[in-house]
């Protein structure tokens, strides 16, 4: 495996051999079989482009081959910010059959972030469009590419450009008879997902082959994906969820058919949904909370919809009920992380638990348990922080030794940050994080990292940032800042932010200035204090 990866113990890893588990399949080799299945199906559709699954196999042979002609090698790392594109799946299995390392960034990540992950992964290359949404993505390769040492090779994805090689050149470079390359090893790191912000900034998440394959195909088999289905891609499709839970990599798997969105809004995503009958999607509560206003009133036929996915932050019962009368399809609560744990609610469970609870995990082989603060298993109902450990869920971050020493038990369980309980019939509920992340939408902030940013503005001598409770987002970020002077006004604090050149949805929706931080009697920041002066203020 990959150095600076923690791999599963030998005897753990040969009972999932042995149970079946793992099955010694590699992502690139699985599409090649499903090319020979369903050769002229229809894998992808984006806009009026389709993919066949044929045409998918052999795009990403040409890509591999191509990015080895540019010097990409097997165990290379390489950035890759791509939007909800054809060519974002094809690069990635391209680059998984030459055995080289994506690391999935999200298309809202700044040079700021990009630097950090260029440097933590040591990647030898970054992938991006020209523009996103308006962002000049060009410009930011090369700032990155200007303060980092590894990257050799910037890729874009349209117009070749003073420095970048295209997409299209990369395809061209490929030979027209290749030697094939060799198969990676199906136990070693496939790509590299992002943490959602357990730490200041995001720590590698190693996903091997053994461990995607069995999860997507577990999470497709869990919805009943099979050939007919035709999946909405709606989030980004870098973020694990819509990537393999069961996401475009679940669909390809049963045979059916990704429509790429290029955004999650209702009056983009409607039409698809017609056109296309797409039968199932997954999506977070605030994107929800649009589409179900949205429904009450539009034309667009939405019918063929049997199945919604929602999870990334938690829902009131209020809320889900909603859901099914709404839009006319079977809600089921999806309960993930990057990490790996996935737990999702069944069609056929009882109204109750899809309402109120977020399930059981996709696997046989998971183990969860939900212990008190000396690390004890407590019974069911009880409240605790959920542990979990499984054949898909990581045992170790990339390159984050001491990280991995608190965040592991001695036994190899993974301490999620969640507090959660299970009901008698053994259904996870989340009830609260321990952790000092803030789900805002669908996005995960650091506090920690969020205060750093505030931090460096002139002026700002001290700063604690929360969540707190929002109607549309499920939380917004309140920042708390004691300021030498003249108390800045919020539009200037998030400019000065943002020029930072860091994700826009990391920027503070509240300030408030005191004069000190309240601190705890062990001397840290009282964020429990903090909330309630918040609730107060809202109130007052
Ligand atoms: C998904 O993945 P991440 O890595 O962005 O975030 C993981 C964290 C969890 O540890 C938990 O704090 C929160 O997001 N979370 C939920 C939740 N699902 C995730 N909190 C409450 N209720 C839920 N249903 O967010 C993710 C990955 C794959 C599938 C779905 C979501």
């Amino acid at each position: 495996m990959l150095d600076g990866c923690t791999p599963w113990p030998e005897d753990v890893a040969r009972h999932y051999r042995d149970q079946g588990v793992w099955t010694g399949e590699t992502l690139g080799g699985v599409l090649r079989d499903l090319a020979a299945r369903h050769g002229d199906r229809t894998a992808l559709v984006h806009g009026e482009r389709r993919v066949s699954y044929a045409g998918l196999d052999r795009w990403a042979d040409r890509l591999a081959h191509g990015f080895a002609a540019h010097g990409v090698n097997a165990g290379d790392r390489i950035v890759v910010q791509l939007p909800n594109v054809p060519e974002f799946v094809a690069i990635v299995f391209g680059l998984l059959r030459l055995g080289a390392k994506p690391v999935f960034s999200l298309p809202a990540h700044r040079s700021t972030e990009i630097t950090h992950l260029v440097e933590l992964s040591g990647a030898v290359a970054y992938v991006v469009p020209e523009t996103h949404r308006g962002h000049d993505h060009l410009e930011q390769a090369r700032q990155v590419r200007a303060g980092t040492g590894t990257l050799k090779s910037l890729f874009v994805l349209g117009e070749s450009a003073e420095g970048f090689v295209s997409i299209a050149e990369v395809e061209a470079a490929a030979p027209e008879t290749p030697a094939p390359l060799p198969e990676p090893d199906p136990a070693d790191v496939a790509f590299f997902l992002l943490s959602g912000g357990t730490t200041a900034l995001p720590k590698l998440i190693p996903r091997t082959h053994d461990d995607y394959v069995h999860m997507s195909r577990r999470a497709a088999a869990v919805c009943e994906f099979t050939e007919d289905d035709v999946y909405l891609a709606v989030l980004p499709i870098e973020f694990n969820f819509a990537f393999g839970c069961p996401g475009v990599v679940g669909i390809l798997h049963a045979g059916g058919t990704a429509v790429l969105a290029d955004t999650p809004n209702p009056s983009d995503c409607f039409p698809l949904i017609e056109r296309y009958g797409a039968t199932a999607t997954a999506m977070v509560p605030s994107i929800m909370a649009l589409w179900l206003d949205e429904a009450s009133w539009t034309d667009a036929d939405l019918s063929s919809l049997r199945l919604v996915q929602v999870g990334g932050a938690r829902m009131l019962r209020e809320f889900t009920e909603r859901i099914e009368p709404t839009l006319g399809a079977r809600l089921q609560q999806v309960f993930g992380m990057a990490e790996g744990l996935l737990t999702f609610s069944r069609s056929d469970d009882p109204d109750e638990s899809v309402l109120t609870t977020q399930g059981r995990p996709v696997s046989e082989a998971d183990e969860l348990r939900i212990v008190d603060d000396e690390g004890h298993e407590v019974p069911a109902g009880t409240v605790g922080e959920l542990i979990t450990r499984g054949p898909y869920t990581l045992r170790g971050y990339y390159r984050a030794p001491e990280h991995n020493r608190r965040v592991f038990t001695e036994d190899g369980f993974y301490r999620t940050g969640d507090l959660a309980r299970l009901t008698e019939d053994g259904d996870l509920v989340i009830e609260g994080r321990i952790k000092e992340v803030i789900i805002r939408g669908g996005d995960k902030i650091n506090a920690g990292e969020a205060e750093e940013l505030l931090l460096r503005q002139p002026g700002i001598t001290a700063a604690a940032v929360i969540g707190v409770p929002d109607e549309f987002l499920g939380e917004r970020i309140c920042a708390f800042l004691v300021a030498e002077g003249d108390e800045i006004p919020l539009a200037d604090i998030k400019r000065a932010v943002h020029a930072q050149g860091v994700a826009e949805y990391k920027l503070p929706d509240v300030v408030r200035y005191v004069p000190e931080l309240p601190l705890t009697p062990l001397g840290k920041v009282d964020k429990k204090a903090l909330a309630a002066s918040a609730a107060a203020g809202e109130k007052g």
